[in-house]
């Protein structure tokens, strides 16, 4: 079933419908995740969903030159952690431009770095930071420079 419709983006498009199979914990969860952003219908929120993937996914070009935030959340008794840390810090200096560090609590720091270069050696460097063990929580958002 199809019909036209306005799309977000000024086109005007051929809207087709698809059903979507979902275990009801999750589409519960979904839901309820929805309506605190203010959704009104699955179907928006899915679209934007989507929107938001394949941006990210027009990051594929390795040589792109982008800016990332590097988020890490991690437990500084671990033993190592804070020196590897600082080490892969120093071994990348030409990446990382600016750093943030909070002091949690007892146990943990936070941890904001901003990485500017290409989008290939950018993602390699968090995604190797964010692995690492004893980082309980890691988040990057990159933003293209173009
Ligand atoms: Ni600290």
């Amino acid at each position: 079933m199809t019909r036209k419709k306005q799309t977000k983006s000024g086109l005007r498009g051929v809207v087709q419908r698809f059903g979507v199979s979902m275990e009801p914990v999750l589409l519960r969860r979904f839901d309820a995740l929805i309506a605190r952003k203010g959704y009104t219908t699955r179907s928006e929120a899915l679209r934007d969903m989507v929107r938001a993937a394949l941006a990210e996914e027009v990051l594929t070009d390795e040589r792109a030159e982008v800016v990332a935030t590097i988020v890490l959340v991690y437990d500084h008794h671990l033993r190592n952690l804070t020196a590897k840390l600082t080490q892969h810090q120093h071994d990348t200096l030409d990446l990382i431009t600016a750093t943030l560090h909070v002091h949690l609590d007892e146990h943990r720091c936070l941890e904001v770095l901003v990485a500017r270069g290409r989008y290939g050696r950018v993602r390699r460097l968090a995604d190797h930071l964010i692995s690492m063990k004893g980082v309980q929580h890691g988040d990057v958002l990159v933003t293209p420079l173009g």
